[in-house]
């Protein structure tokens, strides 16, 4: 079985594998830590209530239909189901959906905020700003450390990965390159392209949209997993990751939250009643990724 993943197909269980999940490990904080030290990652199946995020996926829905006719009349809305002759409706950042009660219930509800309590051992804040994504038919994410784009703050932030519904891999799921974190082997990409901002360097974000050629040059391995709604992902901002690609006729509708722990300082760009986002990035002339790996020698 072959996935795409931006503009290769990787087969499942060589190229491609699967994510573990670690609800064994979900009362045990220091575990929990020591498990994201080794993969990067913690998928936890079922944190949130199944109806609860269902109820969030309605309310989504429902915004895409009335704002811009985006759900194929005749058909159920919850099935999501692609009109082509929508208009466009942002999602991400927009505080009309990403602070409807029934989408912040998920998004800020107490399960994800006690796991994250628990993680770190302290209070928590999460990032105003919600990057709530629908992403159509042959959409993807290139591979990329979160860092890049929010990384004047905590040490600690995390990113949280949520999918509104079941999604499966042909749909668009979270693909994380395993090893990407810790291995000696991508050093050089933490340390130059990981450190990078792209307000500051006005640099394209991703690093690649090709999956083969992160494992071939620096080793790791890029996993993924069919996605239930309930379940979420946390990576860190040093976790290069990107999604497989949506082969289907229906919206992937899924969004990154962020948390850190509430003492440290937050980046200033996603927080506050309206946050500033990207000021600079693509402002201006913006530097190909091309060019910047040649200057970085990666
Ligand atoms: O949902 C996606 O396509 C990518 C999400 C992502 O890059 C993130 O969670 O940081």
């Amino acid at each position: 079985m072959k996935y795409h993943v931006g503009e290769k197909e990787l087969e499942f269980g060589t190229e491609l594998g699967e994510l573990r999940d670690c609800n064994g490990l979900l009362e045990d904080p220091a575990a929990l830590q020591a498990r994201m030290d080794e993969d990067g990652y913690l998928l936890v199946r079922g944190l949130h209530p199944r109806e609860r995020v269902l109820t969030a996926r309605r309310a989504i829905l429902e915004f895409m239909r009335d704002q811009g006719n985006r759900i194929m009349p005749g058909t159920d809305l919850m099935d999501a189901v692609i009109n082509p002759d929508g208009k466009p409706v942002r999602l991400m950042g927009n505080k009309s959906i990403t602070h409807n009660p029934a989408v912040l219930a998920v998004l800020e509800g107490d399960p994800i905020t006690q796991f994250f309590a628990r993680y770190f051992g302290e209070s928590v804040i999460t990032f105003d700003y919600k990057w709530l994504r629908e992403v159509g038919r042959t959409g993807f994410t290139g591979a990329h450390y979160d860092n890049v784009y929010m990384g004047r703050g905590s040490k600690r932030l995390h990113t949280c990965w949520t999918p509104f519904g079941d999604i499966p891999i042909e749909q668009g799921t979270l693909a994380i390159c395993v090893g990407s974190h810790n291995l000696p082997t991508f050093a050089k990409m933490r340390e130059t392209y990981g450190h990078m901002d792209v307000d500051r360097d006005r640099v394209e974000g991703w690093f690649t949209n090709d999956p083969l050629e992160i494992t071939r040059q620096f080793g790791g391995q890029w996993q993924t997993a069919n996605m239930r709604a309930g379940d979420v992902i946390i990576i860190t901002m040093f976790t290069l990751h990107g999604s497989t690609n949506n082969t289907t006729n229906r919206w992937r509708l899924s969004c990154d939250t962020r948390f850190q722990p509430a003492a440290e300082p937050a980046d200033e760009r996603w927080v506050g009643e309206n946050p500033k986002a990207h000021y600079a990035w693509h402002s201006g002339p913006t530097k190909t990724m091309q060019a910047a790996r040649a200057e970085w020698g990666i």
